[in-house]
């Protein structure tokens, strides 16, 4: 007992097959319930229902101990647990009050700082944005992107804009995401040879979930050849500051020509060079 208040175990899982013995283990000293504190689906809930003596309540998405949908915040859990929400000066002193942002340094930082530039230069750009670490490029300080739907839309949004005379109309995606839905909508902006430039912004990861190989890894270029882009329409350029003015004028080129084409603003994530770069230090 602390404070009054029975201490509970906390088993933390990051794996699957769920870790069956830790689970019986948790419950093995008597324990009355078990509360599942689980982002998403209760998948791991139903499981460990079937895995704990039928005297052991599990509780969490399912019973509406916790919300059924929607993020889990510190005080779903609190109110779930029994304990009041924490008052909110309480709150602001355990976690600052700050908007996500891209991490220092990163790629897509000196992308959406050359791309802003070029964009103020216009009087009606419209740049439509997609999912992965990118997507902060519509948050302060770049304020960058006009709309952001799902998976792959970037392309289909600016590909519905510049046919309905929109100008210049960009789509803002990331290699993974090219990769996973944004490519048949490049291969409709070549069809109808529509007036879209695709910036995508190649930082050789999956950076937002993590940083998992990326499916196009080092076949960007030809990917988009093959979909039909001129070759002389896929541009590659490296997003650092040194190179802003290369990278505006390549993006002023592209506005320019009335056709696809494509931008390909490659660096690697500063989050998996680091990895690499220690992976490679422990190897020598
Ligand atoms: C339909 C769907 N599948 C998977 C995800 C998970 N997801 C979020 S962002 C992302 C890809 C991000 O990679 P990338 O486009 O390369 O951008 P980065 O985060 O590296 O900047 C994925 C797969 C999702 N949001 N929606
Ligand atoms: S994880 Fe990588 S891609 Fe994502 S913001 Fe950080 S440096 Fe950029």
């Amino acid at each position: 007992m602390e404070n009054g208040e029975p201490e509970a175990s906390v088993l933390k899982i990051t794996q699957y097959p769920l870790p069956e013995a830790l689970v019986k283990q948790l419950v093995a000293d008597g324990a009355e319930e078990v509360l599942v504190v689980e982002e998403g689906q209760p998948v791991v809930e139903e499981m460990i229902r079937g895995m704990v003596p039928s005297s052991v309540a599990v509780k969490g998405r399912l019973t509406g101990d916790l919300p059924r949908m929607g993020e889990l915040t510190p005080d779903c859990v609190r109110l779930a647990l029994g304990k009041e929400p924490l008052p909110v000066r309480e709150k602001e002193t355990v976690v600052a009050n700050r908007p996500p942002a891209l991490c220092q340094g990163c790629g897509h930082r000196d992308m959406y700082a050359s791309l802003n530039e070029v964009a103020r230069e216009y009087p009606q750009p419209r740049i439509f944005g997609d999912i992965g670490c990118y997507t902060l490029g519509a948050l302060s300080p770049f304020h960058a992107i006009h709309a952001c739907v799902e998976m792959g839309a970037s392309i289909t949004m600016a590909k519905g804009a510049a046919d309905a005379g929109q100008h210049p109309a960009i789509a803002v995606i990331g290699d993974s995401t090219f990769t996973h839905s944004g490519m048949t909508g490049l291969l409709d902006c070549v069809n109808s040879k529509s007036n879209v430039v695709v910036l995508i912004s190649d930082n050789l990861t999956t950076g937002m979930t993590g940083g998992q190989d990326s499916a196009g890894t080092g076949r960007l270029e030809q990917i988009c050849c093959g979909l039909g882009v001129e070759p002389e329409h896929v541009r590659v350029v490296v997003p650092l500051p040194k190179n802003m003015e290369e990278i505006k004028q390549t993006l002023r080129e592209e506005i320019d020509y009335a056709g696809p084409s494509v931008v390909i603003a490659r660096r690697e994530c500063i989050q998996t060079l680091k990895r690499h770069l220690k992976a490679a230090k422990a190897q020598k």
